[in-house]
């Protein structure tokens, strides 16, 4: 995602962690505002692009090598490559901030990655290896020629919200909260905490990369590459596509919320 999807999944993530874990992890992060996991959320993608990040840029997909539209499903073994990919980061990241003799920054950077990670894992094609993940399928937004990848990432994002500041993402995760808490995710958010086992972080993020690869089949391509191509995708297509961006949004903060609480019990 852009910057505006992982900071409002990191908001949605501080509206549910219980207080110990708030308190935990605004001392590891080292901020105490609201703000502590959104002024983080992109800091993994700035550092991807310098010189001593770059070993992390297969840390943010998982590139399944499925057949979609006909057949959407992520193997580990298969899909997650030598240099890693975003399955193996996580289950890295969370060992490390379980480990008593990480340091303090080995801790920040952790819990840096994990709010990255765990968002990306929930974009649709950062569980998929066709095309580059879709950066190789040119199409248009509006008046914009850009790729598929990028409008999940960004532009769909960006049009709902209307802007892309860190006010637009709390809003955003406002109401995303309030439909989990009370509203149209009220009776399906405990199920998305199935299968969430922190003694297993391989199992739990596959589970989350399984469950955002199918939409890839249904909604991301559901007649393939070619009706896509070079077509303006503002319309029909975002209109279909949002519904599955909010939806994903809600599950990466619950999820994440989850994940960092169960990181913190025991430590404060
Ligand atoms: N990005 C960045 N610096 C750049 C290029 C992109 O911070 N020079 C960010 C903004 C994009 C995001 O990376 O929305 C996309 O990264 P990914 O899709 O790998 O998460
Ligand atoms: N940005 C964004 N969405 C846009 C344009 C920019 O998320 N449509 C982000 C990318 C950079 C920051 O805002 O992190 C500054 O962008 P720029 O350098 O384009 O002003
Ligand atoms: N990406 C992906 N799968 C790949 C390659 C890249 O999901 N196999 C993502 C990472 C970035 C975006 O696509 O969010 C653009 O990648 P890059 O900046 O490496 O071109
Ligand atoms: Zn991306
Ligand atoms: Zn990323």
């Amino acid at each position: 995602w852009g910057n505006l999807g992982h900071e409002t999944i990191a908001y949605i993530a501080s509206n549910f962690v219980s207080s110990e874990t708030e308190t935990y992890f605004q001392k590891v992060l080292g901020n105490t505002s609201t703000s502590y996991l959104a002024g983080v959320a992109t800091w993994a993608d700035t550092y991807k692009y310098t010189s001593a990040g770059l070993y992390s840029k297969p840390y943010h997909f998982i590139d399944a090598q499925d057949d979609p539209p006909s057949s959407c499903n992520v193997d580990y073994d298969r899909d997650c490559g030598s240099s890693g990919c975003v399955v193996a980061a996580i289950q890295n990241y969370t060992s490390i901030m379980q480990d008593s003799s990480s340091s303090d920054s080995d801790l920040d950077m952790a819990a840096k990655f994990l709010v990255h990670f765990i968002g990306d894992i929930h974009q649709p094609l950062h569980d998929e290896n066709l095309d580059y993940g879709g950066n190789d399928i040119d199409v248009k937004f509006g008046s914009t020629s850009t790729n598929l990848h990028h409008i999940w990432d960004t532009n769909m994002p960006e049009k709902y919200a209307d802007g892309y500041t860190l006010a637009d993402a709390e809003n955003w995760a406002q109401n995303l909260t309030t439909e989990i808490k009370t509203g149209a995710y009220k009776s399906q958010a405990a199920s998305w905490l199935k299968g969430m086992n922190i003694s297993d972080p391989v199992a739990s993020s596959m589970g989350w990369a399984t469950d955002s690869n199918a939409y890839v089949c249904s909604t991301v391509m559901p007649d393939g590459i070619s009706p896509l191509e070079n077509t303006d995708l503002s319309g029909d297509y975002y209109t279909t596509a949002l519904p599955v961006i909010q939806l994903q949004f809600a599950k990466a903060g619950y999820r994440l919320a989850a994940w960092l609480d169960l990181i913190a019990t025991g430590k404060t």
